[in-house]
């Protein structure tokens, strides 16, 4: 008995599939003992996201915000899956050809290992496994399809098939898996970060002000917890550095070039400061920013060391992956808390955040300033060079907007009638906020309560008592900066320097 055309062809999909599935897998493992920043996955994803023009990029943070990497995980193993699937397809039609796109894709994984900021010296490795192993296990499927196929019709089994297709990708789970696990399991830089002890600040940041925190359910704390803190950077993979290894290179335009250890940095004066940082990509209402302790040493000391030109405007910052900032150059040198931070809330910074070392500065985006895994400065001019976002079309200098956001009540939530509040946040990182107002369903705009300000350099929350009438609601706040200013209520979107106009929110009240 012959077996359906439809059949043939399932089943050489899920050959091309199992075999994509096990060369992955199997690549995976190699990439986590060798070189984890390699895997094949990492470097074709940070690949395209290098390559992402920025309206992607704008999409993909406003479509999955801090989920954007999974999701990004997820498109590409659903192309491998359709690709290695055709792969299958075309293999069975004609011997060489499926193996010949399988091979490509690993070549691919080879070449964007290899072209990696800080690619090591086996980079190329787990790409090549991934295309012989994927290569070799898809002839070796199909030649067991054949038979059955018809096309040599020499003994049939498609139970054999199956177990041996099943087999193959038994192994790629199974590789993928174990090799996760080792990649995790390389704890030694964690075991460093668990056990180092920070230095105590030279030059402590007041207590927070006990009138900072209104304690509202819903409004966001004024102090982010680590853990709650946004993350947005291009590293798949989160790079991990042991302090012992690292060192910071201050060179460009300088008297003399300056190159400072871990052990010299931690010996430093330390200073602690307040400071709310922001993502430039972050939308009206939305939540990409958080406010931290910082503990760290002052860039402008280290500048200072340098002997920077009088010519100079600018500092590209680079960090151990590759990504570059680039920063006017005043705001690193005048007394703002600008801080090679060490330290974050009392810890020393998580790995997503920058461990050992970051550059936190107030009063700008973190694009144009707040380099994780900072490994070197260059001193330079915005007329030289360019960096990661600006050569993606954002704008050079990148101040924070005033803006202000209603947490409490939710938008398109619903509250009891009655008395109740209205409570948000508002911020202009390095000006301040003077004042916040509200208006409901386009009436009088009416003064919030402002809580005490930990500092110019973070946002603060307000409050507004809201008697709370049936029926549905527009609230809509702005907030005036410490230079009189009112926020505008003329709306932007992210690109290319940060998004403006009012926070508007819709409840129901029943
Ligand atoms: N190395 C590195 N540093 C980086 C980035 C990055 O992609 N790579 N992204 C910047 C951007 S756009 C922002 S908003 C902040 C976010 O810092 P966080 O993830 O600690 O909140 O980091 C900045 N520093
Ligand atoms: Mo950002």
């Amino acid at each position: 008995m012959r077996e359906t055309r439809a059949g043939d062809r399932l089943r050489s999909a899920a050959a091309g599939l199992s075999a994509a599935v096990v060369g992955v897998g199997v690549a995976e493992l190699v990439a986590a003992i060798v070189e984890p920043a390699a895997s094949p996955f990492a470097v074709i994803g940070g690949g395209l996201i290098d390559l992402a023009p920025a309206w992607a990029k704008d999409t993909a943070i406003a479509l999955f915000g801090t989920g954007d990497k999974i999701a990004l995980i997820t498109g590409i193993a659903l192309v491998l899956a359709v690709v290695a699937a055709g792969a299958g397809l075309l293999e069975l039609r004609r011997s060489g050809l499926g193996a010949t796109i399988l091979g490509g894709l690993g070549a691919l994984a080879v070449v964007a290992a290899m072209i990696r900021p800080g690619a090591g010296p086996f980079a190329w490795l787990p790409g090549i496994v991934a295309g012989v192993v994927a290569v070799i296990a898809l002839r070796l499927l199909i030649r067991r399809l054949r038979p059955i196929a018809g096309i040599r019709p020499d003994g049939v089994d498609r139970r054999r098939f199956l177990v041996w297709t099943a087999g193959a990708a038994a192994v790629g789970v199974a590789t993928l898996i174990v090799g996760n696990v080792a990649r995790g399991a390389t704890r030694s830089i964690d075991a460093v970060r668990s056990a180092l002890q920070l230095p105590k600040a030279a030059s402590a940041a007041p207590p927070v002000p006990t009138g900072a925190e209104l304690d509202i359910p819903g409004l966001a704390p004024v102090v982010t917890p680590n853990t709650e803190f946004y993350r947005i950077d291009t590293a798949l993979i989160v790079p991990r550095i042991d302090p012992a290894d690292w060192s910071l290179r201050i060179h460009g335009m300088v008297d003399r070039e300056v190159v400072i250890s871990w052990d010299e940095l931690l010996a430093l004066p330390m200073q602690e400061a307040d400071v709310t940082l922001a993502c430039v990509s972050n939308t009206v209402g939305g939540d990409l920013i958080g406010n931290a302790r910082w503990l760290g040493y002052p860039v402008r000391e280290l500048l200072a060391r340098a002997g920077v030109s009088a010519d100079a405007d600018m500092v590209l910052s680079t960090s151990a992956d590759g990504f570059t900032a680039s920063t006017p150059l005043e705001a690193l040198t005048d007394d703002r808390d600008a801080l090679f931070a060490i330290g974050m809330n009392g810890e020393p910074l998580p790995m997503e955040h920058g461990f050992p070392v970051r550059m936190v500065v107030p009063g700008l985006y973190g694009y144009v300033s707040a380099t994780k895994w900072v490994t070197q400065l260059e001193v330079t001019r915005f007329d030289r060079a360019t960096a990661y976002w600006t050569t993606r079309g954002w704008s050079d200098h990148g101040p924070i907007k005033l803006q202000s956001r209603i947490d409490v009540p939710r938008g398109g939530g619903s509250v009891e009638p009655g008395e109740t509040v209205i409570a948000g946040m508002a911020w202009q990182q390095h000006v301040g906020v003077d004042g916040v107002e509200v208006r409901i369903d386009g009436g009088d705009w009416q003064r919030a309560e402002l809580a005490d300000a930990i500092s110019t350099d973070t946002w603060v929350q307000w409050r507004l008592p809201w008697t709370a009438q049936s029926g549905r609601h527009t609230l809509e706040c702005r907030a005036i900066g410490a230079d009189g200013k009112t926020q505008t209520d003329q709306p932007a979107a992210p690109a290319p320097d940060g998004a403006q106009g009012w926070h508007r929110v819709e409840v129901s009240v029943a």
